[in-house]
């Protein structure tokens, strides 16, 4: 299998994390790309028109995107239990949804302040995707505890996926602010050996 990725994408990371936990690591080969809404020129638009990464071309069919149908496909493939059977299946589809929701919103910041010329910045724009961010970290600390302290789903490995990203580019914002338990569950998650092989670096 082929991953195209980048080092510092989180949806990618989703996938690195995935494969680091299933043992399937071995099995994939990576080609790094990258690019944005304004450049998509290095992006395996032949596999996916939409122009993002992550993309894995496989050996049972046409390459897939995005990145949760990736994960579905590859912790099916290992035959791991991340996506448990239904009716638990919807808590951790939910959960996921939610930490690639937080990642839309601080990626949409992101292209807001280096795609835009400085005069057409919203700064009301970036504080609205913010507020999706800080909001969607309040819900997981008051809702989704119990889930996060049980046994490893997907969700888990999106959350902190997520969780990681915002520490990289949105420090300064501080998804922490009302999230006090989350915090706590971050700092000792994010030993996992998974997730320390693919923490970003600029
Ligand atoms: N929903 C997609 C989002 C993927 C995504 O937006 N990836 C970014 C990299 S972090 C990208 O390829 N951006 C280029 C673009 O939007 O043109 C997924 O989960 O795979």
């Amino acid at each position: 299998m082929r991953l195209h990725y980048s080092k510092t994408s989180p949806y990618v990371r989703k996938v690195l994390v995935l494969l680091h936990e299933t043992g399937l690591l071995d099995e994939v080969e990576l080609t790094a790309t990258g690019g944005t809404p304004l450049d998509s020129s290095a992006m395996p638009l032949d596999q996916n028109p939409l122009g993002k990464i992550p993309v894995l071309e496989r050996p049972d069919g046409p390459a897939l995107y995005d990145s949760r149908v990736i994960c579905q496909y590859l912790a099916h493939r290992a035959g791991t239990g991340l996506y448990p059977a239904a009716p638990a299946l919807w808590d951790v589809l939910t959960l996921e949804a939610t930490a690639d929701g937080m990642l839309d919103a601080a990626l949409a910041i992101v292209y807001e302040t280096r795609l835009r010329p400085e005069e057409l910045v919203m700064p009301a724009l970036m504080d609205g995707y913010w507020e999706k961010v800080a909001r969607s970290a309040a819900t997981l600390d008051a809702r989704w505890m119990d889930h996060l302290n049980g046994p490893v789903t997907m969700g888990h490995l999106a959350v902190a996926s997520a969780l990681g990203y915002l520490d990289f580019r949105h420090d300064a914002r501080n998804w922490r602010a009302n999230a006090p338990q989350l915090d706590r569950w971050y700092a000792e998650f994010s030993q996992r050996p998974s997730l320390k092989a693919t923490a970003p670096a600029a």
